[in-house]
């Protein structure tokens, strides 16, 4: 664990470094034990920087065996994690020598060179290149890589680094030797090596350039027909970026490399791009659909990190929405393109909406809050956030939506233009932007805008609209509001584009004139609210309309508009726009769920309007079956509790559970429909039409078994088991299995013995065994803190360590963050549990203990007795002496 006390990083403290890196030659010596690195620096002052300033290298946990100035030895020191030279050679530029030893088998923390099923990977980002060597481990300094790579061949057989292999030999002993050269500069966090005993799928590919590259997916042996996926992922990703943004790809060699332990999804390290197994592994046997697109998705982000990341970089770590929000708009526009159609678009968006609201929403209003720029931080891992991600993602959006498709093209030409090989700011991304769209309403307000950079907390957007027959004008009055967040009381108004559209009793979308204009504009257009209140006239508008709000979510905002359930049904039922339409019925059921949750009713009874719509969607004839899947499914529970002041998880899990039953028993005759329409006969495609009737048939499954077990009829129950047993793919085993469970049937036990089973030797299936009991629905009435025993009794299974991320985060991680109503429970058991596993994985690896810390964010927004509970569990973790600085920053801030 890192030693020292706990130092507060801030923003405004930025200084340029006071000497660059130009070029770095690296020589590993691979050993478990004892890896043996030799690094040449050439250094140069910074001629900018304040003069007479010492060299101080970032190094932690490494054994310094040497230390060589131009050849000759060097007086140096130590600082709590810096080695400092207060006299560096004279002249303005020297070579230092440096030579250390590190232990790549003794680092469980996943982060600088560690071991991983018998080879040897790295994870640099952000700060684990000086767990590697001493080095300015900035992201501002970039040099030239050159690096030497020797270990015994029969064990490590692929020896790879980024850039182009330029040697390859043989030494005595059994051993081997790679010399790698990476002619781009980049910032230590970008580099990567592999040693291992691995084979590659290749592809080669001639781009649109004209140019000719090798793409490998290296994984281990046995594991090359799950890799097919993951290459057409990427090949897509190498077109996709060059249609859409001229963006080519630049080195002759892309390698995807696959690792079990892996602290994260992926990361983008230059030409060398390491993955999270379950980024890369999937055949139909073996992964759903959702692991199909996520693999696309995951692909595509690190490859387009190639240009918005890599080539153009960040200057340091507040920046780091620079790339992460760009990039994550650049993969969610991937995804919406390869899904084609306008409604699979939509269902794209509606799915990213939901993980914004799950994820993003809350941490906005929890402990954690924080801007898409923080102001200052203790351990940067700690803010590889929603908010820095996906936040970060719907300010890009934003940005495009107000300077349009080709605007935001021209606005990324010009960032590339100014900016390639730099490290830079998001001021810069902003400026370019605007710069090249003169006139717009971005570059009208780019300094406000940019408020969505440096102010925490989710907006209110206030609407309410009023119609004068007489004048056949529609007024809308648009207010917004933003509530204090930790070290920001007052909030300064936003720029929000609200996309919005009038829509009336016969479904018409009516033409859209302000009274300011000549002539309509069209049926829908975007807003823009820069005022605290802002009122816009519709002139011409000769029916009653409701309007239809902020579409395809156009800010990452609340939306108070007072709409009653007759406009509701209006827009789910007309609405040209499919998010707003999905967005209603969900409005819809949120308004019973609360309801419900706030009269504490026995019987939450689900009227017989809002059934009628739920059948008359699923019904329908035209609407694509991955949307009706996304509408007939009800609010999350931690959706639902968002909208509490003070949240009673067993409450809103005993809602949604009746309502459930009721959805499941009510429209049951839909749901066989629905069950026998949807099948895929055809074979195998991951793609947005196969997929969403997979959905939506699994969707009526589970309401079919969860009705069967309320009325014990054994036929549904028996077919599910039927299918966990002979399903051709993963979607349709998991389906059934998670229909099995979500209903307590008693073939559950038997189905997940089973597919256990059938699954031992696969550790991605045996995640998914693992997460799914975690995330089990707790039985209401008797039977309570059953998901805990189980939990508990999971983690003596022979399958189940803590050190395998990828397994302590589908075990701990789905009861934790994914079980509100299992995890929260009156006699503290849950809170007990968390705080223990907190304790127990910090010291294994502090960034896994600190994610599974942040279930508890919002502690203070509980209804007691959970409330002290958790407070006290908090407190016990806070009191323990020795915790790494990732997770005594998350507890706290919880404690603030
Ligand atoms: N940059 C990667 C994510 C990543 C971040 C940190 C890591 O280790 C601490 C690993 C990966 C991405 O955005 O994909
Ligand atoms: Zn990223």
């Amino acid at each position: 664990m890192r030693e020292g006390p706990a130092t507060v990083i801030r923003r405004e403290d930025y200084q340029a470094p006071a000497f660059w890196i130009r070029t770095v030659d690296l020589t590993f010596d691979l050993d478990p034990a004892k890896t043996i690195v030799t690094s040449k620096l050439r250094i140069e002052r910074n001629p900018n920087a304040p003069q007479g300033q010492a060299l101080k290298l970032d190094g932690e946990e490494l054994t310094l065996l040497r230390v060589l100035a131009d050849g000759d030895s060097v007086s140096f020191r130590h600082e709590p994690g810096q080695l400092v030279i207060d006299n560096p050679p004279a002249p303005d530029s020297f070579t230092l020598e440096i030579r250390n030893a590190i232990a790549p088998e003794k680092n469980s923390a996943l982060s600088g060179l560690y071991t991983s099923g018998g080879g040897f990977f790295t994870q640099c980002e952000a700060e684990g290149f000086r767990r590697i060597t001493y080095f300015l481990d900035r992201p501002d300094v970039m040099a030239v890589f050159t690096v030497t790579l020797r270990a015994d061949k029969h064990k490590y057989p692929v020896l790879l680094c980024n850039g182009n292999l330029v040697e390859q030999t043989e030494l005595d002993h059994g051993r081997h030797c790679a010399k790698w050269h990476d002619p781009f500069p980049k910032p230590s966090y970008l580099f990567a090596l592999v040693g291992a005993d691995l084979v590659a799928r290749e592809q080669r590919i001639r781009t649109r350039a004209g140019k000719d590259h090798l793409l490998q997916v290296y994984v281990r042996r046995g594991d090359l027909d799950k890799t097919e996926h993951a290459m057409n992922s990427l090949m897509a990703s190498v077109a996709w970026d060059e249609a859409r943004f001229g963006l080519s790809l630049d080195l002759e060699r892309f390698m995807i490399v696959a690792v079990g332990d892996f602290n994260m999804g992926a990361m983008e390290n230059k030409g060398l791009n390491i993955f999270n197994t379950k980024y890369v592994l999937a055949s139909p046997a073996t992964a759903t659909d959702q692991d199909f697109f996520g693999i696309e998705s995951v692909v595509g982000h690190e490859y387009f990190h190639n240009w918005t990341g890599n080539r153009i970089t960040c200057r340091d770590w507040f920046q780091l929405s620079l790339k992460e929000g760009l990039t994550v708009y650049r993969d969610q526009e991937f995804s919406a393109d390869m899904a084609g159609t306008p409604s699979a678009r939509a269902v794209r968006r509606i799915d990213d909406v939901r993980g914004l609201r799950a994820a993003q929403f809350p941490e906005d209003a929890g402990a954690m809050a924080h801007p898409v720029r923080p102001d200052s931080y203790v351990e940067i891992n700690n803010f590889y956030t929603a908010t820095v991600y996906e936040k970060g993602a719907e300010v890009v959006r934003m940005m495009a939506t107000l300077v349009g498709r080709d605007g935001f093209r021209r606005g990324m030409d010009l960032y590339f233009q100014r900016h390639d090989g730099q490290a830079v700011t998001c001021d810069d991304f902003a400026q370019a932007i605007a710069d090249a769209n003169p006139g717009s309403a971005l570059s009208a307000n780019l300094a406000q805008f940019k408020r969505w950079y440096a102010q925490a907390g989710t907006p209110t957007l206030h609407a309410e609209g009023i119609y004068d027959a007489p004048t056949q004008t529609f007024t809308l009055t648009l207010r917004q509001t933003c509530a204090p967040s930790p070290g920001q009381a007052e909030k300064h108004p936003y720029v929000i584009p609200v996309a919005m559209g009038l829509v009336d009793a016969e479904g018409r979308a009516l033409p859209l004139q302000l009274e300011e204009e000549d002539a309509p504009t069209g049926t829908e257009r975007v807003l823009v609210l820069t005022d605290g209140v802002q009122a816009f006239r519709f002139v011409n508008i000769d029916a009653e309309v409701v309007p239809s709000l902020l579409r395809g979510l156009s800010a990452p905002v609340h939306l108070r508009d007072g709409l009653d359930d007759a406009a509701l049904l209006q827009l789910l039922n007309h609405d040209h726009d499919p998010f707003n339409r999905w967005e209603a019925g969900q409005r819809l059921a949120l308004n019973r769920m609360l309801q419900a949750v706030e009269h504490r009713a026995a019987e939450a009874v689900l009227d017989e309007a809002f059934v009628a719509a739920m059948r008359a969607v699923l019904r329908h004839p035209t609407l694509d079956a991955a949307f009706k899947e996304l509408v007939l499914t009800l609010p999350s529970e931690s959706y639902v509790a968002e909208q509490c002041a003070s949240v009673d998880p067993q409450r809103i899990h005993v809602v949604r559970e009746l309502m459930r039953r009721q959805l499941a028993a009510r429209l049951h005759a839909d749901w066989i429909w629905a069950w026998e329409q949807h099948q895929v006969r055809e074979g195998y495609r991951p793609d947005a039409q196969q997929s969403g009737r997979r959905a939506l048939a699994n969707l009526a499954l589970r309401n079919l078994v969860l009705h069967a077990v309320e009325t014990a009829d054994p036929v549904w129950q028996g077919r599910a088991y039927q299918r966990v047993k002979d399903a051709a793919q993963m979607t349709d085993r998991f389906g059934a299995l998670e229909a099995l469970v979500g209903a307590h049937a008693q073939l559950a036990e038997p189905a997940l013995a089973h597919f256990h089973a059938l699954f031992a030797d696969d550790a991605l299936v045996i995640d998914k065994w693992f997460s799914l009991q975690a995330m089990a629905p707790e039985p209401i009435g008797e039977g309570a803190g059953q998901v805990l025993r189980r939990v508990k009794a999971l983690m003596q299974h022979p399958d189940f360590t803590l050190k395998n991320p990828n397994r302590a985060r589908s075990l701990i991680g789905g009861f934790c963050h994914g079980n509100p109503a299992a995890f929260h429970r009156a006699d503290a058991a849950g809170y007990i549990y968390w705080a223990d596993r907190v304790l127990e994985l910090d010291a294994i690896n502090p960034q896994i203990a600190s994610r599974i810390a942040r279930a508890m964010d919002r502690w203070n927004h509980l209804a007691e007795p959970l409330r002290s509970a958790a407070r006290e569990a908090i407190k016990r973790v806070a009191a323990k002496p020795e915790l790494s600085p990732d997770v005594r920053e998350i507890i706290t801030k919880a404690l603030e």
